[in-house]
């Protein structure tokens, strides 16, 4: 069944009715397909439909964007090849996955690379954000912007984690990154890559212990009722990011590309304020669904890390350097908050 709307959607991308050259086609309808493995009502489809409605309302209604939410057009690793394919229009997807396309991108998933979410911001939002995201055109993607998703931390079905040595000898699954199965190795535990949409019967029948993910996750994917210890040691902050295929992006107007690149920039404080009401929300669901939540000693997770950085972020050091800077306050244009 899911394949078959897959097939129906891959053949109806960028569908414009009635057919006449994209470029000359200001009159006519147009759908833009966006998928996310996410259910509706989560804050990163709630952040795409408040773009899709200013989209709809600037075009009076000649664009419109339709979410195809919870994996139902395939992983994540395969909506980013469909969208270089331009088999599919958009696609909201964890930045790791884009940084497995474009290496370059791995800067933005280091542990502890932010020292708060105001700096993380002023990185995403300023020059080094901007540039990132222009580089995605080399790979025929088209970077639309960030979106907030909080930070990642351990759970799992044995215990608490209070220290990394905690983790010795559980499976825990990855996102499929290297980035994160070296940093999940570094840490002591067994890293287990699989797509998100098929951890929940991995955990359900013990084929892993546990996972990295967060709140929000953690809680809509269900995985909070198999794995019961969540400790929040906060190791990365992997921002999400909207892409369009940039096959498909050449075949519109210019006037439709700005209105679309606007309306995405101006959707993100939308989706940050949705973002930070849904963590405490799905905190306390989780609460008193009787889950156990720990402090960990982030000291302990922190020792170190510098060797972490030798050994897989040396290609990064100049942007690194940037991002210090930027934290210091040397950063000529610094955003202010
Ligand atoms: C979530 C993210 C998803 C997906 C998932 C995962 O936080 O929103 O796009 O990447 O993590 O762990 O696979």
């Amino acid at each position: 069944m899911q394949r078959k709307l897959l097939w129906i959607v891959l053949l109806s991308s960028l569908i414009l009715i009635p057919g006449e050259n994209l470029l000359t086609a200001q009159q006519s309808k147009l759908i833009l397909r966006c998928a996310d493995v996410h259910a509706l009502g989560y804050p990163t489809i709630e952040g795409v439909l408040y773009m899709a409605r200013m989209v709809k309302e600037k075009t009076n209604g000649r664009i419109e964007i339709v979410v195809y939410p919870e994996g139902s057009l395939g992983s994540e690793a395969s909506v980013v090849e469909m969208l270089r394919l331009g088999a599919l229009d958009m696609g909201r997807v964890s930045l790791s996955q884009v940084a497995e396309v474009n290496p370059e991108l791995g800067v933005l998933i280091l542990p502890y690379i932010y020292n708060d979410e105001a700096h993380k911001w002023r990185i995403l939002e300023g020059s080094i954000g901007d540039d990132l995201l222009k580089s995605l055109a080399k790979y025929d993607l088209i970077g639309l912007c960030f979106q907030e998703a909080g930070h990642r931390s351990f759970y799992n079905s044995k215990r608490p984690i209070y220290r990394p040595e905690d983790l010795r000898g559980l499976k825990i699954r990855v996102q499929p990154n290297q980035i994160m199965f070296r940093l999940v190795e570094y840490f002591g535990a067994s890293p287990v890559p699989i797509d998100y949409n098929e951890v929940y019967p991995a955990l359900a029948a013990g084929v892993i212990d546990g996972a990295e993910n967060n709140i929000p996750s953690y809680l809509t994917s269900g995985h909070y009722k198999v794995a019961r210890y969540y400790s929040f040691d906060k190791h990365t902050s992997i921002p999400e990011i909207l892409l369009i295929s940039k096959k498909n992006w050449l075949k519109l107007a210019l006037s439709d590309r700005e209105i679309l690149m606007k309306a995405a920039k101006e959707s993100v404080p939308y989706q940050r304020l949705l973002w930070s009401e849904f963590e405490v929300k799905s905190r306390e669901e989780l609460e008193k669904s009787g889950c156990k939540f720990n402090e960990v000693d982030e000291a302990a997770f922190r020792v170190g890390l510098e060797n972490f950085y030798q050994q897989n972020a040396r290609e990064f050091e100049s942007v690194i350097n940037k991002i210090k800077k930027l934290n210091s306050g040397l950063d000529k244009n610094p955003r202010t908050y």
